[in-house]
C-alpha cells in the first residue's frame, strides 16, 4: 500500500545527526546546487540554464515567489532555485518504455524521491480500468477522451479541477474559463493549503488578499518581523533583501519555534564580503515561540503599544486611525482586557521579553511583518493574522514607505493564478466581466476547496479529477483518506512535468498529460503555419507581473504546453468559437441531457460580439488562435481583470507590470465601510494534552514540497534520511525515550462524535533538537497521513499542518 513507508527509506539507523548550522548559504550551498545541477543536466546545460534564471530575457525561477531585485546579479539564483531548475531541466526521461517496464504496483512501492528522480515525462499515457501498466496514447485520442468524459457528466459539479501554483497566468486564465464554461466553480488549488488564511484575513481587514509592500519597502524598513518562515531554505533570495535592510540599519526579529539557520546569520555568495567575512548577522532578536503562540505575541505587542500610549502618548498614529480605520475602540478595550499571564502561557515567552518585542515595535519608524506557513496552517490562523494587522494599523504601518504586511508566497505563480481566476469562491465583479467577455453566464455557486474536494471524492461524488500540475495525493492531508477517495474517481487526469505519487494512486482510469515547464522553449504554430516563440507571465509575491520565456530544447517534441492542452480541450468541449463540438440538440433533449452545462437563467440563444448566434451557454473564443498566440489570451485578461492595462507593452523587454494595490498605493481599503478594520479576536492557542506533543510538519532543505531532491537537511544537521522527529531533549527524557530511538507517530484527534481517532506514521528516529517544550517537528509529506481531514483553520479551511497532536510509541518490532 502506498501509505506504508517504502522499505528503502525506513532504515533510519542510517541517519546521521550533526550540530545544526548557524550560517545559511555561502560557498557550500553553491557547490551543492552545482553538483545537483550537473548530475541532472550535465555541465554545459547547467551553465546555460542557471545563467538565464530570473534575468530580464530569461525565465522566472520555478522555485519560489520572492520578487527579483531591480538590479539583477549575473546569476540571480539561489541554491534551492538551482535545484528546482535542475529538477525540471534534467536530461532523464520517463517515456513509454519506462511504463512498459514498470507495473503500477511496482511504481507504488517506490517513494516520492525515487519517482521524481526518474526524469521528465515525454508522452501522453493512459491507464485503462484494471490494467497493470500505463500505455501510450496519442494527443488527439487522449484529449478527445477527456472532453467526452467532461461532456458526459450529469452535473458539472461532479468534476474537480485542481491547480498547483506554477501554472502561468495565460494557462490558468484559460483553465478557469474551461471549468466555468462547463458550469462549475470546483477550482481547488494549492493555495487552500498554503496562504488561504492570509487571503481571508487580509481581505476582511484591508480589502485585498495580498501583501502591501514592495521590495524597496523591505530595503527601507526600520523593523522587520519574520514570523513562521524559514527563508534560508524556502526563500533564499529573501536573505539578500534582509541583508540589505540590515545594512541600512533595520532591526530584524525572527519568531519561530526553531532557530533556523538563515534567520541567524547569512553568507551572501553573490558578494565577496559575504563569503570572506563570515556573513551578516541577520536577526537581532529570536523569539523562540511555542507552536501556535503567535496570536498571543501580536496581542501582547498591541497591548504594550496601547499601554505605552496611555502612559506617555506619542505611540499611535491617531490621524491614520481616525481617517482610515474602523473598530479601534473595541480593539483597545479587548487588549485592555487581555491578560499577561494568558499571553505568557500561550507564547511560552516571559512578559518582560514580550514587552521588549513591543518596545522594538513602539520605537520603529516603519514596520513590516513577513510570514509564511508557520502562521497560516493553524486552527486560529485567520485570527492570528487579523491580530498582526491590528498591530500594524495602530502605528499607521500600512500604505507608507518601509511598512506593511508581507505574506511570503510559496509557488512561483500561486498569486497570479488567484488573480486570473483560480478560486472556488470567485467575486461577482470578476464573473460579470468574464460573462461579458466570453458571451456566456458563468456559474455563481461556490465550488469545492481542497478539503471539500477530498470529502466529495471520499463520498463518491466526483467522477472526474483534473490536476493542473501539483501532486494532490501527497500534498493533501489525511493521505489514507485521499488515496481511498482517488480510487473512487472514474477518471483522474494529471497535466505534469514529472512523475509523482498522484500518477500511481489513481482513479479507475488515469491519464498523464506531459507538459512543458518554465525552462522549456515554447514554440506554437499559428493558423498561417508560422511558428512563434511564446512567452508567459507570472506574478510574484508583491504583485509584480513579468514575462518568462524558457530557452531549453523541450524533453520531447511531443509535448504540449499547458496553454495548448487547455485551448484544445476548450475547442473540443465548447466547439470552434464556442459553437460546434457537441452534436446538435435533438428535439426534446435539454442541454443537461446532453451533458452540457446549464446554469442560471440563461437565454437559449445569445448574441456574441462577432454577431454569430450560439445555441448554448458556453464561452465563445477563437480557441485555436489563443493556442497559437498567447498575447491574445493576455488581451482577454486585460479586458476582464482590472490593472492589466497595456499588458503587452508593460511586460515587453523584461519590464514589470505592478498591479494596483489600494492599501499600498493610496490607503484605500475595499472593505464594506471603505476603511481598514480593527478586529477583536478572542485569544486562542493549542493546549497540549499530558504526555503528548504538538507536531508541526515542515520542509527540509532538500525538497520542493512533495519533490524530494535528496535526504539531507544540511542546516538542521540531518543527513541521509527523512523519517526523523525533532523533539526537545527534556521531552525525550520525560516521555521515557532516548535520542536515536525509533518510534511511531500516532496522531490523536477528537472526531465529530467526540471519539478519539488515531492515525499512524511508522518508524521515525527521535532527534534531540532546540524547540520549545511540548513541540515537535517532522517532514512533510511523510507525515501528512497524520493530519486529520477535518482539522482545518476557521474561515480559511486550511489544513492545520503545523498543529497535530501526537504521541510517540515505541516500535513494537524494535529490538
Ligand atoms: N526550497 C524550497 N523552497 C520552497 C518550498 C520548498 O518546499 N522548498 N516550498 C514553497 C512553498 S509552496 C511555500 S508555501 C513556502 C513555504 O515556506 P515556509 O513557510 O518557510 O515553509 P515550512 O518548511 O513549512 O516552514 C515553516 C516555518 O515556520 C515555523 N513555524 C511552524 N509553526 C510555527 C508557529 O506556530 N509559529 C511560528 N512563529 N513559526 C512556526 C517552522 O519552524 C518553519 O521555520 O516555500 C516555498 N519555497
Ligand atoms: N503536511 C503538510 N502538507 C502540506 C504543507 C505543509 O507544510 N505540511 N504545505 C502545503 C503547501 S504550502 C502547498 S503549496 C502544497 C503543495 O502542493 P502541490 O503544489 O500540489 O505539490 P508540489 O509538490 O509542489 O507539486 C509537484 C508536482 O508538480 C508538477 N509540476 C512541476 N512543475 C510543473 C509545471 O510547470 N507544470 C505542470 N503542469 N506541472 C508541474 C510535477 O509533476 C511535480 O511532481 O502542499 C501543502 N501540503
Ligand atoms: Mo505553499
Amino acid at each position: 500500500m502506498a501509505t506504508k513507508p517504502p522499505a528503502a527509506d525506513i532504515d533510519e539507523s542510517l541517519v546521521r545527526v550533526t550540530r545544526p548550522k548557524k550560517v545559511a548559504v555561502g560557498v557550500p550551498a553553491v557547490l551543492h546546487a552545482l553538483q545537483i545541477a550537473n548530475e541532472q543536466m550535465g555541465v554545459t546545460r547547467s551553465a546555460q540554464t542557471l545563467l538565464r534564471v530570473n534575468q530580464k530575457d530569461g525565465f522566472d525561477c520555478p522555485g519560489c515567489a520572492w520578487p527579483e531585485e531591480d538590479k539583477r546579479h549575473i546569476a540571480e539564483f539561489c541554491e534551492n532555485g538551482a535545484k528546482a531548475v535542475a529538477e525540471e531541466a534534467t536530461l532523464r526521461r520517463v517515456g513509454p518504455e519506462f511504463f512498459a517496464e514498470h507495473s503500477l504496483d511496482e511504481l507504488r512501492a517506490h517513494d516520492d524521491w525515487w519517482l521524481g528522480q526518474q526524469g521528465r515525462l515525454t508522452h501522453p499515457m493512459v491507464l485503462e480500468e484494471g490494467a497493470t501498466h500505463y500505455r501510450p496514447i496519442s494527443w488527439d485520442d487522449v484529449l478527445a477522451l477527456v472532453a467526452d468524459e467532461l461532456r458526459g457528466l450529469d452535473d458539472p459539479d461532479q468534476a474537480v479541477f485542481y491547480t498547483s501554483g506554477r501554472t502561468s497566468n495565460e494557462a490558468a486564465f484559460l483553465y478557469q474559463l474551461l471549468v466555468r464554461g462547463l458550469g462549475t466553480n470546483n477550482l481547488p488549488d494549492c493555495s487552500n493549503m498554503c496562504h488561504e488564511s492570509s487571503g481571508s484575513a487580509l481581505t476582511e481587514t484591508i480589502g485585498i488578499g495580498k501583501g502591501t509592500v514592495s521590495i524597496d519597502d523591505i530595503h527601507e524598513t526600520d523593523l522587520l518581523i519574520v514570523a513562521g518562515q524559514n527563508p534560508g531554505t524556502n526563500h533564499p533570495r529573501m536573505l539578500s533583501a534582509l541583508e540589505k535592510a540590515k545594512q541600512r540599519g533595520a532591526t530584524i526579529i525572527a519568531v519561530n519555534p526553531l532557530p533556523e539557520a538563515g534567520l541567524l546569520r547569512f553568507e551572501n555568495p553573490q558578494t565577496v564580503r559575504g563569503v570572506a567575512f563570515g556573513g551578516t548577522q541577520l536577526a537581532d532578536g529570536f523569539v523562540q515561540i511555542r507552536l501556535g503562540g503567535d496570536q498571543a505575541l501580536f496581542q501582547a505587542i498591541g497591548k504594550h503599544l496601547l499601554e505605552a500610549e496611555d502612559a506617555a502618548g506619542g505611540v499611535l498614529d491617531h490621524e491614520f486611525i481616525a481617517a482610515h480605520t474602523s473598530g479601534f475602540e473595541a480593539y483597545r478595550q479587548a487588549m485592555n482586557d487581555a491578560s499577561w499571564p494568558d499571553l505568557v502561557a500561550a507564547t511560552g515567552i516571559p512578559e518582560d521579553a514580550l514587552r521588549r518585542v513591543g518596545e522594538a515595535v513602539r520605537t520603529s519608524k516603519a514596520t513590516i511583518v513577513c510570514w509564511a506557513m508557520g502562521l497560516t496552517q493553524h486552527k486560529h490562523s485567520v485570527a492570528t493574522l487579523r491580530d498582526v494587522v491590528n498591530v500594524l494599523l495602530l502605528q499607521g504601518n500600512i500604505g507608507r514607505a518601509g511598512a506593511g504586511v508581507c505574506p511570503v508566497r510559496g509557488h512561483s505563480n500561486v498569486q497570479g493564478d488567484r488573480t486570473v481566476g483560480i478560486y472556488e469562491k470567485p467575486a461577482e465583479a470578476f464573473l460579470a466581466a468574464l460573462d461579458r467577455e466570453f458571451a456566456f453566464t458563468a456559474p455563481r455557486a461556490h465550488g469545492f476547496d481542497t478539503v471539500e474536494a477530498i470529502r466529495a471524492m471520499r463520498d463518491g461524488r466526483v467522477r472526474v479529477f483534473v490536476g493542473m500540475g501539483g501532486n494532490f495525493v501527497s500534498a493533501t492531508p489525511d493521505t489514507a483518506v485521499v488515496e481511498a477517495g482517488m480510487a473512487n474517481v472514474g477518471l483522474t487526469v494529471h497535466v505534469s512535468t514529472k512523475l509523482n505519487r498522484s500518477h500511481v494512486v489513481t482513479g479507475r482510469r488515469a491519464l498523464i498529460l506531459p507538459t512543458l515547464g518554465r525552462t522549456d522553449r515554447d514554440r506554437r504554430a499559428g493558423a498561417d503555419g508560422t511558428v512563434r516563440e511564446q512567452r508567459v507571465t507570472v506574478e510574484d509575491s508583491m504583485g509584480a507581473v513579468h514575462s518568462s520565456r524558457g530557452r531549453l530544447a523541450p524533453p520531447s517534441d511531443d509535448l504540449l504546453s499547458e496553454v495548448a492542452i487547455v485551448a484544445r480541450l476548450c475547442e473540443l468541449v465548447f466547439g470552434e468559437r464556442g459553437d460546434a463540438g457537441a452534436p446538435a440538440p435533438s428535439a426534446g433533449t435539454t442541454s443537461t441531457d446532453r451533458g452540457l452545462p446549464e446554469h442560471g437563467a440563461v437565454e437559449p440563444e445569445r448574441p456574441d460580439p462577432t454577431g454569430v448566434r450560439h445555441p448554448r451557454n458556453v464561452p465563445h473564443a477563437d480557441w485555436a488562435a489563443l493556442e497559437s498566440d498567447y498575447a491574445l489570451i493576455r488581451a482577454h485578461i486585460q479586458r476582464v481583470i482590472p490593472g492589466f492595462d497595456d499588458y503587452e507593452q508593460r511586460i515587453d523587454k523584461g519590464r514589470t507590470l505592478h498591479l494596483p494595490n489600494g492599501p499600498r498605493d493610496a490607503r484605500t481599503f475595499a472593505t464594506p465601510d471603505g476603511r481598514a478594520r480593527f478586529t477583536v479576536n478572542p485569544l486562542e492557542y493549542p493546549v497540549i494534552p499530558p504526555g503528548r506533543l504538538l507536531l508541526q510538519t515542515l520542509r527540509s532543505h532538500d525538497q520542493y514540497n512533495t519533490t524530494i531532491y535528496g535526504k539531507d537537511d544540511r542546516y538542521r544537521g540531518i543527513h541521509g534520511g527523512r523519517r526523523v522527529v525533532l523533539v526537545n531533549a527534556h521531552d525525550i527524557d520525560a516521555l521515557g525515550f532516548a535520542e536515536g530511538d525509533t518510534v511511531d507517530l500516532v496522531s490523536e484527534w477528537a472526531g465529530p462524535g467526540g471519539a478519539v481517532e488515531e492515525r499512524r506514521a511508522d518508524a521515525f528516529r527521535v532527534v534531540a533538537y532546540s524547540t520549545p517544550r511540548g513541540n515537535a517537528a517532522a517532514y512533510y509529506p511523510e507525515t501528512n497521513v497524520l493530519v486529520p481531514l477535518d482539522s482545518v483553520a476557521d474561515v480559511s479551511g486550511t489544513p492545520t499542518s503545523k498543529s497535530v497532536v501526537v504521541r510517540l510509541e515505541r516500535r513494537r518490532d524494535a529490538g
